[in-house]
């Protein structure tokens, strides 16, 4: 398969030539709790931090413009090697890039005489020299988005080729200590939230007698199971479940693996019906060219789907060439979530209104995500979405980042 074209155009993505001079770039930073803890199978959590770089550009006739982005680390390197003390860290480089200055001098202020930048890989180029930290450099993407498309008076589904109003939207439900338990979320899920569909975490030992608990209530649910890497794919009993679950009408089992591999959950598990979603694995275009390769030789591309997180592919750009190639080559994809607040998940949504982001994303909880979040989340009602139409992130209020 060929490598994946870098060029704007050709992806339905703006390209900014107006020079932008960054003024000053400030990274907030702001500890919330969850409104329900979460369990996976790599850990629980009930709170979380979560920065938002801030960019002020400046354009040739003086104007300025801000735009704001977020990074959504998890409190350890429990789904991937970043954390918010490792973000924390990589901004402090992305500043320093960014701003042409040493990260010992880096201020947020620019270097003397340094360049504007124009178009996506201008900006990304500063930084794109930092091996890793996608959770760290999706963020400062995400300002610079944010503010080409209020400079444009747009939202930003607009700049990204977005053209989806509203989209569907599932849940993901964590561990529970009793499939009774699972069960008072699920139906919370199905019948208040009304969820286009339901994604439980599963792992050794919380697996069949669940799912068999909801199949037992819910037989036609559109229901998806997500192990983060805990099943062992050289195990006979941990295949023997995974062989199981094709008996259970799954949309798709995500990460049954290893966190960083492609190779054995497409060859191990090529015998099963249900498709095998890839997250934690694919980290950018050529992982997810590697994966459809893979699932061509010992499988076939019905059986993958990916699903494209932002903050773990290193920025929005990366998304969108993502969804791209598993559209050329007939594979499902969707948009999962980082337990982002507003701005984040917002930012997820307008990715999602592209039409190559075919299976509902997961942009809601059964409460708000945080108790005390960073600005009102875009409408939901009965599994849709809205995605705003106003100009940038199109959010309606965005509080104090100030704890
Ligand atoms: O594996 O999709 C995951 C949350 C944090 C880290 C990893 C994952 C998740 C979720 C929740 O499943 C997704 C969300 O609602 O934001
Ligand atoms: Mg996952």
């Amino acid at each position: 398969m060929e490598a994946v074209i870098d060029n704007l155009k050709s992806h339905g993505i703006f390209e900014n030539k107006k020079p932008l001079f960054i003024e000053k770039i400030t990274v907030h930073k702001r500890t919330m709790e969850l409104s329900i803890p979460f369990e996976t199978s790599f850990g629980r959590f009930s709170s979380l931090v979560r920065f938002y770089p801030e960019i002020i550009f400046k354009t040739e006739e003086g104007e300025l413009v801000k735009g704001i982005g977020e990074c959504s680390p998890l409190n350890a390197p429990w789904y991937n090697y970043e954390c918010h003390r490792s973000v924390e860290t990589a901004l402090k480089y992305i500043v320093a890039g960014l701003t042409g200055k040493d990260i010992e001098d880096a201020d947020g202020l620019p270097a003397k005489n340094i360049e504007p930048v124009t178009n996506v890989h201008s900006f990304v180029t500063r930084y794109k020299w930092i091996v890793g930290h996608n959770t760290a450099k999706c963020g400062a993407e995400g300002a610079y988005w944010n503010a080409v498309a209020r400079l444009n008076k747009v939202p930003v589904s607009k700049l990204w080729g977005g053209t989806r109003k509203q989209v569907e939207t599932g849940t993901s439900i964590g561990l529970e200590a009793d499939a009774e338990a699972l069960l008072k979320k699920i139906d919370i899920a199905v019948l208040k939230m009304k969820a286009t569909r339901i994604k439980v975490k599963v792992k050794p030992g919380k697996d069949i007698s669940y799912i068999e608990a909801i199949r037992k209530k819910y037989p036609y649910l559109p229901l998806q199971v997500d192990a983060n890497a805990s099943y062992d794919l050289f195990n006979p009993l941990h295949i023997a479940i995974l062989q199981e679950f094709d008996n259970y009408n799954l949309m798709m089992i995500e990460q049954p693996g290893g966190n960083d591999d492609i190779y054995d959950h497409s060859r191990q598990l090529a015998g099963l019906k249900t498709p095998i979603c890839l997250d934690e694995s694919i980290l950018h275009t050529v992982h997810a060219r590697q994966a459809i390769d893979l699932w061509k030789q010992y499988s076939s591309v019905d059986r993958l789907i990916i699903n494209i997180k932002p903050p773990r592919v290193g920025g929005y750009f990366e998304a969108i060439k993502i969804a791209g190639l598993c559209n050329d080559n007939g594979v499902s994809a969707w948009c999962g979530g980082m337990f982002e607040s507003a701005i984040g998940k917002t930012a997820n949504i307008h990715f999602s209104s592209r039409i190559e982001v075919n299976l509902p994303g997961d942009h809601i909880s059964q409460a708000p995500y945080f108790k005390n979040d960073i600005a009102d989340s875009p409408e939901y009602n009965e599994g849709k979405i809205e995605v705003p139409a106003g100009s940038g992130w199109g959010l309606k209020n965005i509080y104090s980042f100030d704890e």
